[in-house]
């Protein structure tokens, strides 16, 4: 059992997803059993009481490893001492609110964000943006961190990946768990490239299998640009449509995906995580997209060395192109 609990600082957590992550955290789930966490959740004041309540209720769980719950309202207060962040609150998109809107409301939360961050957070802090547009404002909020490694800020696409493992899963008939290599380039955006071209399952090339039960190599082309790649980018949408509401457990439990394998480390081939780029695969360097990604000694790897087709490049350039017009945008506010 750890002596020091591990800080966590929950972001937006008197909302959905928050409140699907705080018990998973507090029962062990994230940093395992043997870790102690003190959690500390913050929102703006119009959330605080849902907060409270989740609090009280994580009181109420008796969990053995929970050694502290405070909530703020103040980012430099419960960004201190944190040693994992995980920025879930956002400023969601309104009716009638333009794109540049979107960037600058998102702006104003995670150039402070960061700020805070750099000022109050251990040393060893890690930070996982959650909160959409979660790659541009993972950009804003390390560029406001300047003595934070630039290797600590990172945005979800977890959920995407494991989206793209339950399709092809239910493709090629093999267990969830027997997939490996599935990568997500690019944007946590409907251009985000969800690529199987190294996957196998249970051992076996995904596209030969794909191929196999499709009737061959351009079946099997066609089937991912018609079905897989849309059905994955756009799940987001389709569980709005089906649920009524947004994807919160499903967010949650790859948010816990995402920051175990961070700090535990990556057994069974790759995930996928947006991370800062150092100029790996052509994606301009400080972007913040995804990539194969192993983690090794508690820090994200890019897996390289990966063949990339003329599909795949363009794939990938397209959803690149759309981080470079989202940087330039906030660049353009003054929020870089
Ligand atoms: P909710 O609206 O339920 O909760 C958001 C919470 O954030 C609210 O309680 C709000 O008061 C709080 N908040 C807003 N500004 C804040 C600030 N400056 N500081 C602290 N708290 C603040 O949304 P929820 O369903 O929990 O989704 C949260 C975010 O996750 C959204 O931006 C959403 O778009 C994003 N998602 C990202 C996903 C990903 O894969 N990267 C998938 C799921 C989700 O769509």
């Amino acid at each position: 059992m750890s002596v020091k609990p591990v800080t966590i600082t929950i972001t937006g957590a008197g909302g959905q997803i928050g409140y699907a992550l705080l018990f998973r955290i507090a029962a062990g789930e994230m940093l395992g059993s043997d870790t102690r966490v003190r959690l500390h959740l913050l929102e703006i004041p119009q959330g605080v009481r849902a907060a409270e309540g989740a609090a009280l209720e994580l009181h109420d769980s008796a969990f053995p490893l929970l050694a502290h719950v405070d909530v703020f309202d103040d980012a430099r207060a419960a960004f201190s001492g944190s040693n994992v962040a995980l920025l879930v609150g956002a400023r969601p998109r309104t009716a009638g609110m333009e794109r540049g809107d979107l960037l600058a409301a998102n702006g104003g939360i995670f150039g402070p964000q960061g700020a805070a961050i750099n000022a109050h957070a251990a040393d060893d802090v890690r930070v996982v943006v959650v909160g959409n547009p979660a790659n541009t404002n993972a950009l804003i909020a390390a560029a406001h961190a300047p003595d934070v490694p630039a290797d600590r800020f990172t945005a979800l696409t977890r959920l995407d990946h494991n989206r793209a493992l339950a399709q092809l899963s239910a493709a090629v008939g093999t267990p969830v768990g027997e997939i490996r290599d599935v990568t997500i380039w690019g944007n946590h955006s409907a251009t985000q490239f969800p690529d199987v071209e190294h996957a196998t399952a249970a051992g076996q090339s995904v596209p030969a299998l794909l191929a196999a039960r499709l009737g061959g190599t351009e079946a099997t082309r066609a089937w991912l640009v018609d079905h897989f790649i849309p059905r994955v980018a756009k799940r987001g949408a389709e569980i709005i449509e089906v649920r009524g509401s947004s994807s919160v457990a499903s967010a949650a439990s790859a948010t816990i995906d995402h920051v175990r394998d961070w700090v535990r480390g990556t057994s069974s081939g790759w995930t996928s995580a947006a991370v800062v780029s150092d100029g790996s695969y052509g994606v301009p360097e400080g972007l913040v997209s995804s990539f194969p990604v192993e983690s090794v000694d508690g820090q994200w790897r890019v897996v390289q060395g990966l063949s990339l087709d003329a599909f795949a490049r363009h794939r990938i350039d397209a959803s690149v192109a759309e981080l470079v017009d989202e940087r330039e945008a906030v660049r353009a506010l003054g929020l870089l």
